[in-house]
């Protein structure tokens, strides 16, 4: 029997080209792309599609059964800022998919699981430098306490039933394929737009708020190689810390400026300061390379320049 990928949230910033990356190696017919939505063209046109509610445990055991799903990746989520504005909501979509995966594998209906957490499981109280995996967490933000409570229930259903679930905490992600949508960190993807279009970017952050980043190539190949690896050498199974970059708007801006010589940034912060105040802003990541060889390969420079390339 063939078996196959089911991804949840296949339309969003990294669902987009996870579900691409994952077509291209393992052959279009084998990944199952699903969403609340419909996605980008070529999203659509590369492949099966299902729509589907990921907080609906029905409808997901259905297209699970149906199309003989192995692995599934949940990437539907509400981010940080959003989720401030809507507590409730965010509470249900982001715990009730995710216990849905837990208990299809819990099941035995599918037999891997991919969850993304965040560097939002941070709190105020945490270490703010180099911040180790292991550590006071804290979180003070609605999306930040969604995301460690899930990675208890994610050790807990390892723990207690042997499921098969991998986690990364991921930093701020930078991608020109797809924007982001409600998060903390996408200013780092607007800035690129608005720098390209406008020559100028009002940041909702304070120029010297320092966060961990990555470029989206590097979160999709952590992404593959985690889930790779021998089930023996993922010793950590609520979720690893990743990183690749830090740095603060102004610093961001700078590097803009090298390739757009007359761009200009102004900062008028919102309420996502707070939040963002409230994240670490670099991250020890030594876990990920001892336990599955992580190593990341874009620094700011490379990124910008892979940015303003492939959004001009
Ligand atoms: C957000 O800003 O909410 C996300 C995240 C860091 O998880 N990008």
């Amino acid at each position: 029997m063939q078996k196959n990928i089911l991804i949840i949230g296949a339309c969003g910033q990294i669902g987009t080209e996870l579900t691409l990356t994952l077509r291209k190696k393992y052959g279009n017919n084998t990944v199952i792309a699903s969403d609340i939505r419909e996605g980008s063209e070529n999203l659509m046109n590369s492949g099966p599609f299902e729509l589907v509610d990921a907080t609906d445990f029905d409808a997901l055991e259905e297209i699970v059964a149906y199309n003989e799903i192995d692995t599934i990746y949940l990437m539907a989520a509400m981010l940080s800022a959003t989720a401030e504005k809507f507590p409730m909501r965010a509470w249900n979509l982001n715990m009730n998919s995710l216990f849905n995966v837990l208990n299809l594998a819990r099941q035995k209906k599918v037999s891997k699981i991919f969850w993304p957490s965040s560097i939002a499981v941070f709190g105020p109280n945490t270490p703010k430098n180099n911040t180790p995996q292991h550590t006071i967490m804290e979180p003070s933000t609605v999306y930040g306490i969604s995301k460690q409570s899930g990675e208890r229930w994610c050790e807990y259903y390892h723990n207690k039933f042997g499921v098969d679930v991998r986690s990364i905490r991921y930093p701020g992600l930078i991608s020109w394929k797809t924007m982001p949508g409600g998060g903390t960190t996408d200013y780092a993807v607007e800035i690129y737009h608005k720098a390209l279009s406008d020559k100028a970017y009002t940041c909702f952050l304070k120029e010297d708020t320092v966060l961990p980043m990555m470029f989206m190539d590097d979160a999709i190949r952590a992404t593959l190689e985690l889930m790779e690896s021998d089930a023996k050498n993922i010793k950590i199974r609520s979720a690893y810390n990743l990183a690749a970059m830090s740095f603060n708007p102004s610093e961001l801006a700078e590097s803009i400026s090298s390739h757009i010589t007359d761009f200009k940034i102004n900062y008028a912060p919102d309420d996502r300061q707070a939040i963002a105040d409230s994240w670490p802003s670099s991250i020890d990541d030594s876990k990920a390379l001892e336990d599955w060889g992580w190593k990341a390969e874009f620094d700011l420079a490379k990124t910008t320049d892979e940015m303003l390339k492939n959004i001009s």
